[in-house]
This record gives structure tokens, C-alpha cells and sequence, in this order.
């Protein structure tokens, strides 16, 4: 088994709960309100902006040119995904200042505070971050409506070029770990999937019956 799946796997009962977290399904299926959607839209846009910054660092912590290359690689796709959170805000009329969260926050600040650790620590958080987010994603794709709202976001998490990105990072992460994870990374991966539940349930309040 490959690192990255011995991971998932080690956390398989969360982890399933990605897919089936009321925000991602209310998304899908299109009831999600605007509300809601415009928290996560904010929050979510201060985590990226963290994460271009987290990604950086990685770029100049990595041990080899191949890594250096795949991991540069992702910073013009991260310059479009920050291009349509700000399309999307300005059409929406959302300040993008607004306080994102605790939650939002300290999982941003706690992917920084990874580098710390050493690269195989640090590049294991930023898998986990974009599985969790395919995974989630690509178990809505099919029903979710394309001409509404939210389909960029469900689109771009969910697209076979998004697939070809997390399996050229779980190559990474095999060849950085060839021993299998080590408890180290099985604790950074824990936490990534309950950062990941957390923020949803930061942004999800359901509206009064
Ligand atoms: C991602 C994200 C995916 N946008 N937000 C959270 C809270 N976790 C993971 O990362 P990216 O860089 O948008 O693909």
C-alpha cells in the first residue's frame, strides 16, 4: 500500500465523514444558502492566501529538483483559484477583510508551524489538505447542478487534473517516506482531517427552522 493510502486508511471513520459533512453535501445537491456559502467563501479565501505562502516555503524546503518542479508547478493553479475566490467575493459583494475564523486561523497557521518539522512532515499536511478536499469534492461531482453557483469550486476539487495533481503528490510522499508513515505523519494527517471537519462546522450553521 502507498504511504498516502496507508494514511487515509489510518483514519478511515473521519475521514469518510469528508464526503458526507452537511456542508459539502448541501453543496452538491444545491440547498446550500448563500449565507453559509459566503462564511466559507471568505474563510476559505484567507486559508489559500495562507496556503500560496505555506506551498513557497515548501518549494525551497524541498530535497530535490523533482519535487522543486512539481511543487512550483501548483503555484499558478493556486494564482487562479485566488482569482476566482476574488471574482466571486466582488460579484457577491463580500469584504474579503472580514475575520475568517479561529478555526480558519489556526489551521493556517498550523500548516506554517509543519515546516517546522521537516519536509516529509510538512508535505504530508499539504496532501492531506488537497485529498480531503478531492475526496470531498469528486463524491458530489456527479449530482451537483453545473450551472449553478457553486460548480467552479466543485469543479476545480474535483477535476481529473486536480486527480492528476494528488497523485503526483502521494508519488512525493512515497518517495520522501519509503518506509511507510512514521507516527509523526499519522498525528500531522489526524489532525488535517479534524482541521478539515472543524471548518466546515465553522461556516455550516443552519439557518432557523
Ligand atoms: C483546500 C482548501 C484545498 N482550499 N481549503 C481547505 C480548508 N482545505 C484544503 O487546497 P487548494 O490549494 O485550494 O487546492
Amino acid at each position: 500500500m502507498s504511504c498516502a493510502d496507508d494514511l487515509v486508511a489510518g483514519e478511515a471513520g473521519l475521514w469518510a465523514r469528508l464526503a458526507s459533512h452537511p456542508f459539502v453535501v448541501a453543496v452538491g445537491d444545491g440547498t446550500l444558502p448563500a449565507e453559509a456559502f459566503d462564511r466559507w467563501l471568505v474563510a476559505d479565501h484567507a486559508f489559500v492566501v495562507g496556503y500560496r505562502r505555506f506551498v513557497a516555503q515548501l518549494v525551497a524546503a524541498a530535497p530535490d529538483e523533482p519535487a522543486r518542479d512539481l511543487l512550483a508547478g501548483s503555484l499558478a493553479a493556486l494564482q487562479g483559484e485566488l482569482d476566482l475566490f476574488r471574482s466571486q467575493a466582488a460579484a457577491r459583494r463580500l469584504d474579503l477583510g472580514t475575520e475568517p475564523g479561529l478555526i480558519a486561523l489556526g489551521y493556517t497557521g498550523w500548516l506554517h508551524a509543519s515546516l517546522l518539522e521537516g519536509f516529509p512532515i510538512a508535505v504530508t499536511v499539504l496532501y492531506g489538505a488537497e485529498r480531503a478536499y478531492f475526496d470531498a469534492w469528486r463524491a458530489v461531482r456527479d449530482r451537483a447542478d453545473r450551472r449553478g453557483p457553486y460548480w467552479p469550486f466543485v469543479d476545480r476539487w474535483s477535476s481529473e487534473e486536480f486527480s492528476g495533481w494528488i497523485d503526483a503528490l502521494a508519488g512525493l510522499l512515497d518517495r520522501v517516506t519509503p518506509g511507510g508513515p512514521t507516527e509523526e505523519q499519522r498525528t500531522a494527517f489526524s489532525r488535517i482531517v479534524r482541521f478539515e471537519l472543524a471548518f466546515w462546522d465553522e461556516v455550516w450553521t443552519p439557518e432557523p427552522k
